[in-house]
């Protein structure tokens, strides 16, 4: 494997995809939106009422990627990250945005109050940094602030300088 799998994780509307597809076009790697992935292929196992999306079949997301996770380069962009296999996975960024500023995104979007408070509260009580922390190893994960163009210009950027890092490493 010569380069590195990156997951991108964090509450819908931290900008993840924004990240994820800057990063890939400036790095080379190749970007895979999850939820896109599982839209295309209907890789769904029902649907939840309560909140009005239907449930992804995880089992075969981990199929359909598991090829191109062995021959690495991948940034993985998703809201959740507990049933990826743990070895995918060479370092993870969970995304952090302000609430307010996450607020508007998400009203942007037309989230109904429901939807916007249950993301809010995920914010706030840092749901996808807890499970990122509870998969994997600690130390390879880490957080970014992602509020203003200006981190994320910093984020690619530190990002960037990881995997450059990374490729020497594993140079043969
Ligand atoms: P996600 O993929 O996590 O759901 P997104 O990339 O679609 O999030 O971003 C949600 C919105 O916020 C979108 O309109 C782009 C904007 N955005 C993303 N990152 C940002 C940043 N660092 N500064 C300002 N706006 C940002």
């Amino acid at each position: 494997m010569l380069q590195p799998n990156i997951l991108l994780t964090g509450t819908p509307g931290v900008g993840k995809t924004t990240l994820g597809k800057e990063l890939a076009s400036r790095s080379g790697l190749k970007y895979i939106n999850v939820g896109d992935l599982a839209k295309e292929g209907q890789l769904y196992d029902g649907y939840d009422e309560e909140y009005d999306c239907p449930i992804l079949d995880e089992d075969r997301v981990v199929d359909e990627l598991e090829n191109q996770m062995k021959e690495g380069g991948v940034i993985v962009d998703y809201h959740g990250c507990d049933f990826f296999p743990e070895r995918w996975f060479h370092i993870i960024f969970v995304l952090r945005t302000d609430n307010s500023i996450l607020y508007k995104r998400l009203e942007t979007r037309g989230y109904n109050e429901k939807k916007l408070q249950d993301n809010i509260q995920c914010e706030i009580f840092q749901v996808l940094y807890e499970e990122a922390r509870a998969s994997y190893n600690e130390e390879i994960v880490h957080q970014l602030v992602s509020n203003n163009p200006e981190d994320l210009e910093s984020n690619i950027n530190q990002i960037l300088k990881w995997i450059e890092q990374w490729m020497k490493n594993h140079s043969c």
